[in-house]
């Protein structure tokens, strides 16, 4: 059977949906072990439980969104750490993975390295807040979630960044024993991301340690996570155990493994293309079938506060 070389907007969705698995299957690399016997019996910890319960901030409020159903929000789920199917980290996060007590560490390029327990850490920036974002993966899916966090700037502040700071580097806990995923498979672990020191210092960037006004579950990166809400989902690095100030650009893990595709902004945008699909368009997670599909927004919606970031680049060059 004769089958034509398709456009990019004519994949199907379950070729468009898991990035993961592409490039699992497309190294050859072995499939990851996911034996449960030496994780099973240890009870469903939860992560960071302090500053709640939380207010919306109301310059936040989510007026115009529709909210994703909780269920899907931690039933849907990118973490590759633990699996690498959607329905994965609901169940292998929770079966044995410690995430609290849990200790941040912030150095680098600092005048004051900080080393401090989640719970601690949420009472030295001054509680928490929620806010209702846009959320937008790479693969051309979106939902609407309500994050309870605080403003990556004020743990910045704390650590105050010496003049040479440029971008601040985040680093996901590396523990095979519990991370199944993290036993093999094409991502050279641990996660890394990073941004720019003037992007990390945005009012709308986040260190977010729930959801709906509950502590982080396991699978959405307990107990503390990054929102970017103008970037595609992968630069949201969970479960983060390290903040590091430095002077050069880092490479995070998706550049590090496909530098075509997945660059280091990552700024959600409609008229760049990923190299596979068209991100023109995203399809609604919970949407039903009428309501499925919207147009993307450039900057995901947030063009007004972010696009002075951007003064100057050429923003199809640096994807
Ligand atoms: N450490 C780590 N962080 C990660 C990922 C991951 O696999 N590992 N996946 C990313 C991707 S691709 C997305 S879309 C979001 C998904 O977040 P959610 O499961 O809370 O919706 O987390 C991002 N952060
Ligand atoms: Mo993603």
């Amino acid at each position: 059977m004769h089958v034509g070389k398709r456009r990019s907007w004519q994949l199907s969705e379950s070729e468009a949906i898991s990035e993961g698995d592409y490039w699992n299957r497309r190294k050859f690399l072995k499939a990851v072990g996911l034996g449960t016997g030496s994780l099973a019996g240890i009870p469903n910890l939860i992560g960071a439980t302090a500053g709640f319960p939380t207010t919306r901030n109301p310059k936040y409020s989510g007026e115009g969104l529709d909210v994703t159903d909780y269920d899907l929000v931690s039933g849907y789920n990118n973490f590759y750490e633990f699996s690498y199917d959607k329905d994965g980290p609901a169940k292998l996060a929770n079966k044995g993975w410690k995430t609290e007590p849990w200790t941040l560490e912030v150095g680098g390029l600092v005048d004051n390295p900080l080393k401090l327990d989640v719970n601690d850490l949420i009472k030295r920036v001054g509680g928490i807040e929620q806010r209702v974002y846009r959320f937008r993966c790479v693969e051309a899916w979106s939902m609407v979630i309500p994050w309870d966090g605080f403003q990556l700037s004020k743990l910045l502040q704390l650590a105050s960044p010496k003049s040479g700071a440029k971008f601040v580097k985040f680093t996901t806990f590396f523990d095979p024993k519990v991370a199944p995923g993290q036993r093999g498979g094409s991502i050279d672990w641990p996660y890394v991301e990073a941004l720019t020191l003037a992007e990390a210092m945005n009012e709308l960037t986040l260190l977010a340690t729930g959801i709906f006004g509950k502590p982080m579950p396991n699978q959405n990166g307990a107990p503390i996570r990054l929102v970017v809400p103008w970037k595609y989902g992968f630069k949201s690095i969970k479960s983060i155990v390290r903040i590091d100030l430095v002077d050069t650009k880092p490479v995070n893990t998706w550049q590090a493994l496909q530098p075509s595709e997945y660059g280091f902004y990552a700024n959600v945008n409609p008229k760049v293309d990923h190299p596979r699909w068209s991100q023109g368009s995203e399809r609604v997670i919970g949407g039903g079938f009428f309501s499925g599909r919207k147009d993307t927004l450039m900057f995901n919606g947030y063009e007004e506060q972010v696009a002075g970031l951007y003064d100057g680049l050429d923003l199809r060059r640096n994807y």
